[in-house]
């Protein structure tokens, strides 16, 4: 571990030097991605120009490991933590090259598990390569215009042309394709039964395939960008309308099982949306209290001014509570791709991950994106200013509530987790906190007991709730609130636990700790209950919003 240290340094340095130009390099509005479909011939070409910061960062990507640390897993079930303290240091500056890692994390994981052989000496060693020569990015097309998180209106098809060499073309419209500069990708597409030529509708018919997106010969394979998307943010990351007519591609994993089996990258790419987000608020609130040491308002600088202190103060929780879970999630994952398949630890790690990271990605998102826009407000008129960086983190950031499922559809996938598992997931979440509720409470029984009644008070009314509505048909109703509820309640045992390791370790800043506990717990939103809503209520709110003749 020794060398993890210095080398966190040194990326601490470079994000504040080289990266840090390479990023401002993509955010020139002078660099935004440019489409030229054309060339002088009229031939069609589709060639998507990027910022040279944007090769740049890839290339620094490569070479720093963001993606390869995971997968070299020589900090064994550390490995994870590394890589993403890594990616929490490069994000920040880095103009969302993370996205492309992400996804390139998430097919290297499908690679690893579902890859064929052949998949697995092709892609596989690209995708964690440290050599930026060698080194793949992959997209992630999903999204079509019929529909965006309800992938089961999908139209791309699938015709099989090769059966023995599992080879397929493809054809349809993909809407949004994030970094559509990327070497390969994975799709969803619906396949055409080559016996009786028919397709099967809904999600389940759905498979997952990876493509190379040029040919041998440098042609694209079957791709014509349409046009590029002007978006609110994310302005150096290319992303595109994308016909695709014949693209060769390979099933990945089993026909039909091409949601399940995607969902790899979405619980991979859903954490690097957490701990994205996460590190824009640092980022934003080390631009606060460095601008609060200096700014002087009346006889006092702002850091002296209590109104000030408290409102920052605010904001620093809610970023030690994000981290807590983020981190949560990282060494979970890291956990569960380490040990040993039948280790029972893991089988419980896999339950409190799978409920966790939607949970992660909803709840930390949704309070980081909104705690960013107030560090900006905490500059007064310097905060909106574009030199001082805080409005491109919360334009960047942004997007983090939305892509990889918005919050409601991941309340619904906790949703979709709770009623799987018949009740179980909620119930060997609520031993894992309690555990750690216990053991913080053996450390230093004086000084957690109010926290930990807390806790366990708004656990139990969390069960209680959703055993109570589970199976009814409006429990859809109360999933955000009961997504939020259980990120909450995961901050708090985790600052708990934080806070014991730092007291019995006599770490200094333990007292912060403590009371960082204590404000989480006492906060009115901690134990604020959870309220059936039936669906009158729900016609009341359709009225008021669409009109009096609104109807359900
Ligand atoms: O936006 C995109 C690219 C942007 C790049 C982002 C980079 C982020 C980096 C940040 C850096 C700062 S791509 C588009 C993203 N789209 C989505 O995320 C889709 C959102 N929609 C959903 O998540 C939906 O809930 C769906 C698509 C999963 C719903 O599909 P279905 O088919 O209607 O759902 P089912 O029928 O409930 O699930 C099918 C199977 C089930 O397994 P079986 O068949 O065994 O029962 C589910 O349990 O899939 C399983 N499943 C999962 N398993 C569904 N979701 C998951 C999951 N998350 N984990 C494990």
């Amino acid at each position: 571990m020794t060398d993890i240290e210095p080398d966190l340094k040194q990326l601490g340095d470079r994000v504040v030097t080289d990266i840090f130009a390479m990023g401002e390099n993509v955010e020139d509005p002078n660099n935004y991605p440019r489409l030229q479909q054309y060339d002088a011939w009229c031939r069609r070409v589709d060639e998507i120009t990027v910022a040279q910061g944007w090769k740049d960062l890839n290339d620094v990507a490569a070479e720093e490991g963001l993606v390869s640390i995971a997968y070299e897993r020589h900090h064994g079930e550390y490995s994870r933590i590394y890589q993403f303290a890594k990616g929490y240091l490069y994000s920040p500056s880095a103009a969302l090259y993370s996205c492309p890692l992400s996804m390139t994390d998430g097919a290297a994981r499908v690679m690893e598990v579902y890859g064929s052989k052949d998949m697995k000496q092709k892609y596989y060693p690209r995708l964690i390569s440290r050599d930026p020569k060698v080194f793949w990015t992959s997209g992630q097309w999903m999204t079509e215009r019929p529909g965006g998180s309800d992938v089961s209106r999908t139209e791309t098809l699938a015709e099989l042309v090769d059966a023995k060499e599992n080879k397929w073309k493809i054809s349809g419209f993909k809407w949004f394709s994030s970094a559509t500069t990327a070497d390969m990708t994975m799709l969803l597409a619906r396949t055409i039964d080559p016996d009786t030529g028919l397709v099967q509708q809904g999600s389940r018919g759905l498979s997952l395939f990876v493509a190379e997106m040029r040919k041998p010969d440098g042609q694209l394979n079957g791709v014509r960008v349409h046009r590029l998307k002007d978006k609110y943010g994310t302005k150096g990351l290319p992303t595109a309308e994308l016909e695709l007519n014949g693209m060769e591609a390979h099933m990945v994993g089993q026909p039909g099982r091409g949601v399940a089996t995607i969902a790899s990258i979405l619980n991979i790419t859903r954490i690097y949306s957490a701990v994205g987000t996460l590190c824009s608020l640092r980022r934003c609130l080390a631009i606060a209290k460095d601008f609060a040491l200096k700014r002087q308002v009346g006889n006092r600088t702002l850091d002296k001014t209590p109104l000030h202190i408290t409102t920052l103060a605010r904001l620093e929780l809610i970023f030690r509570a994000s981290a807590q879970i983020s981190f949560y999630a990282v060494q979970l994952l890291g956990r569960t791709e380490c040990l040993p398949e039948n280790d029972p630890q893991r089988q419980q790690d896999m339950e409190v991950l799978r409920l966790l990271t939607p949970i992660a990605k909803a709840y930390v998102c949704r309070i980081c994106v909104d705690a960013i826009s107030e560090t900006m407000e905490a500059l007064g008129g310097q905060g909106y200013m574009e030199e001082i960086g805080i409005g491109k983190n919360l334009r960047n950031s942004q997007v983090n509530t939305i892509w990889e499922g918005t919050t409601n559809v991941l309340a619904l996938d906790v949703l979709r987790v709770l009623q799987k598992s018949k009740g179980a997931a909620l119930k060997t979440f609520a031993e894992v906190m309690d555990k750690k509720i216990q053991v913080a409470l053996t450390s230093s029984p004086m000084v957690f007991t109010d926290a930990a009644q807390r806790i366990r008070s708004s656990l139990k009314d969390i069960i209680v709730f959703v055993n109570e509505h589970q199976r009814s048909a409006t429990v859809e109703i109360h999933m955000r609130e009961v997504t939020f509820a259980l990120g909450r309640v995961t901050a708090a045992t985790l600052l708990m636990e934080q806070a014991a390791w730092a007291l019995t370790n006599s770490v200094a800043g333990a007292e912060q700790d403590v009371a960082a506990l204590n404000q989480w717990c006492q906060n009115s939103q901690f134990s604020k209950p959870l309220v059936a809503v039936g669906l009158d209520t729900i016609l009341q709110e359709a009225k008021m919003v669409f009109g009096p003749d609104a109807k359900l």
